[in-house]
């Protein structure tokens, strides 16, 4: 049988969102977290300014296709001084898990020791509540399951550097979301398209044969990193068991706004919505310049990652 490797169709206007349509000067605008509240589509934007420095703007859209942007940032690095070490250099790569009727957002906490992953949480995306630092530094791409699991709130992250293995995805788990702990490796970094790191890009989509994660693997090449895009399928109950899995990159940078940019050859989702027909809506960063949407339905992904289960990393 022939199956479609690359199920993904952009958007026939991409990018969705450039600097040119946030309303105050900015450098780029990318890697943005999604959601659906109140009947809305709502994007929560990785805005960089001019000194470097990123903070996170809501932008709101009635189609999913179309977004108008917040006038002013609404998450920016904490004065707090619990966290104000830590987020000084900003506030990065957000991702939102609904859990009940909160939202939680995770994202990447930058300062000068490094990157911690920090959780927040709104039911109304107006206020805005810092919960905790999850984890110490070195530390990113982290998102929640959208329930607790065997009485456990449940993370994937991805520190770097420990034991030998650099940019393994790992998965941990929290009675209360502040006290994280039991951690296991999940899948690490193989010979080919995604030899030198990976990280989890979405948050798990539940599906009735497994939590369906998209993930980040990067190639080192002659001229600099290529990031792109494969698929893992988790098992319901026990999120530790990898069942599927793409061992193939299932979407790259091939547009020109994609190659181009900041930092080229980046394609980075953070954000996916299920459409009622199954229809999964993939907000990505494009070489962290601008922001882009691809769809593909889900069960063509989940097929993918299910035909070529015989080909599951050695280690599980
Ligand atoms: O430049 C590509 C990406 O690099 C980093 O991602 P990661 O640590 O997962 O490799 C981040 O800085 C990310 O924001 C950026 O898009």
């Amino acid at each position: 049988m022939n199956y479609n490797l690359h199920p993904f169709k952009r958007y026939g206007n991409n990018p969705i969102l450039t600097r040119e349509e946030i309303p105050y000067p900015i450098n780029t605008v990318f890697n943005a977290a999604a959601c659906k509240f109140n009947g809305e589509y709502l994007l929560l934007l990785r805005v960089e300014d001019f000194s470097g420095i990123s903070h996170l703007t809501l932008a709101r859209s009635r189609n999913g296709y179309d977004f108008s942007v917040d006038e002013k940032p609404w998450i920016v690095p904490s004065k707090d001084p619990e966290y104000e070490p830590y987020e000084r250099y900003g506030v990065e790569d957000p991702r939102i898990t609904q859990i009940d009727d909160t939202y939680y957002i995770t994202y990447t906490a930058f300062g000068p020791y490094g990157p911690r992953v920090g959780i927040g949480r709104t039911r109304d995306f107006v206020h805005f509540e810092r919960v905790c630092l999850a984890t110490e530094v070195e530390n990113k791409d982290a998102v929640l399951f959208p329930e607790k699991i065997g009485g456990y709130y449940v993370m994937i992250d991805r520190p770097s550097g420990w034991g030998g293995q650099q940019g393994s995805i790992w998965i941990q788990y929290s009675p209360d979301m502040i006290h994280w702990g039991r951690a296991k490796v999940l899948l690490s970094p193989e010979p080919g398209w995604s030899h030198a790191k990976l990280g989890i890009s979405t948050p798990p989509v539940k599906t009735d044969r497994g939590w369906l994660v998209l993930y980040h693997g990067v190639r080192e090449t002659g001229s600099g990193r290529l990031y792109r895009v494969g698929a893992l399928l988790l098992d319901l109950q026990n999120p530790e068991k990898i069942i599927g899995y793409t061992p193939h990159f299932l979407f790259g940078p091939e547009e020109t706004y994609e190659r181009t940019g900041d930092v080229p050859n980046v394609v980075f989702p953070c954000g996916a919505i299920l459409e009622d027909d199954g229809t999964l809506k993939v907000y990505y960063g494009a070489a962290d310049t601008c922001i882009a949407l691809a769809e593909a339905n889900v069960d063509d992904i989940v097929e993918l990652c299910l035909i070529e289960k015989d080909l599951l990393p050695s280690f599980k």
